[in-house]
């Protein structure tokens, strides 16, 4: 990535467009809280202290050389490190990709990746801190977290994550089903794909539509994406998300009761994804494995971010809001990252070299 020069090229998560990283550019924005904008400073003045304390809270404006999306700003420090991994969740409208993305978020920040000798930072301050507002507090409080608006286009949060495979800047898409179920080709909230380094395919178990029925046996969000992807040999991972209804249900049962692993084991994991694979087959979701067939590496997981259904606000109002009165239980929801972090060589280790393999 970085020739002998020193110059680096870059691919912004943001919009997928390549430009050399403006290194040395003494001139960095940080964002005023007061006006609500991003200013630019010139830190060449500054001791090397307080520059490198400036530049971890500072933006650099990304170029966009295509100029096809709004101005946006990436943090000052994302090209000082390992190759970025731009990590994306698909899967139709509620299926619980914006759940899940906020309880593993959440869980990684609590050192939930310490057994693997992975810690977590923000490395956009002002993104994290928005994730945090809109999503992980409200989720720590019970409420159903806001449905995803269509047109999204930026990147819900974008971490720092430090491992034995080296230190590198994760970014995390979360855009609305609607979105990827369109296939209009001028559709900007499912760019992320292009830039996509791995991908988190989200299915939820058991959901009815309103008729009671369970949907019928397609699913064009992952069908989309996989086509998008086809070619690119990028890891993928299938979540069977809100879990906690099987939980009764043999082998998800006996996953669930695991809890959250310590330690990367391929045989393992090899095992769940054949107990996952074959529960989508038996429910009629064989839609849903297309990318355990398009991707050469695949994991699939069993898990729950809420750890149980939300309930009415007003118990006699089936219409009325709905929340999670005994708080939430994610389980095993760093399970789909961690394989993903194996297949991306963050974590490493013979073990993870085998993770999504036949
Ligand atoms: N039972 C259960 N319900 C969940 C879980 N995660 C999400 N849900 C419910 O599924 C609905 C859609 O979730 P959301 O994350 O907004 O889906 P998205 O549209 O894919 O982002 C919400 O009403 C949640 O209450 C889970 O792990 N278990
Ligand atoms: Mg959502
Ligand atoms: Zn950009």
């Amino acid at each position: 990535m970085t020739p002998g020069n020193g110059v680096r090229h870059m691919r912004c998560p943001i919009c997928a467009d390549d430009f050399v990283w403006p290194s040395g550019d003494p001139n960095i924005f940080l964002y005023d809280e007061e006006s609500s904008r991003y200013e630019l400073f010139d830190i060449s003045g500054q001791p090397p202290m307080k520059q490198a304390d400036l530049a971890r809270q500072g933006y650099r404006q990304c170029p966009n050389p295509s100029g096809d999306t709004a101005l946006h700003y990436l943090p000052a420090t994302y090209a000082d490190y390992g190759p970025p991994l731009v990590i994306g969740l698909v899967g139709a409208p509620a299926s619980g990709k914006t759940h899940l993305l906020t309880a593993m978020i959440r869980q990684a920040y609590l050192s939930g990746l310490a057994a693997h000798g992975v810690t977590v930072s923000a490395l956009d301050i002002l993104r994290h801190n928005h994730f945090l507002r809109q999503f992980i507090k409200p989720f720590e409080k019970g409420g159903t977290l806001a449905g995803t608006g269509t047109g999204v286009v930026e990147a819900a949060d974008i971490l720092l994550l430090r491992g034995p495979g080296g230190d590198r800047p994760v970014t995390f898409f979360d855009v609305a089903g609607e979105d990827l179920e369109s296939t209009n080709a001028r559709n900007r909230a499912t760019r992320f794909l292009v830039g996509a380094t791995a991908v988190i395919f989200v299915h939820a178990s058991e959901d009815r539509d309103a008729a009671g029925q369970l949907p019928a046996g397609e699913n064009q969000s992952f069908d989309l994406a996989v086509e998008r992807l086809r070619g690119r040999q990028i890891p993928a991972v299938i979540a069977v998300t809100k879990s906690d209804r099987l939980r009764f249900v043999p082998p998800a049962d006996r996953w669930l009761h695991r809890g959250d692993e310590t330690r990367v084991d391929a045989d393992r994991i090899r095992a769940e994804s054949k107990d996952v694979y074959a529960y989508l087959h038996r429910a009629g979701a064989g839609a849903s494995l297309r990318p355990f067939e398009a991707f050469t590496k695949c994991s699939l997981h069993f898990v729950s971010a809420s750890g149980g259904d939300a309930v009415p606000v007003d118990p006699g109002d089936e219409d009325s809001e709905k929340h999670f009165p005994r708080g939430f239980r994610p389980t095993r929801v760093l399970e789909p990252l961690v394989s993903i972090l194996a297949m991306s060589g963050l974590i490493t280790g013979l073990q993870a070299e085998k993770v999504g393999t036949p």
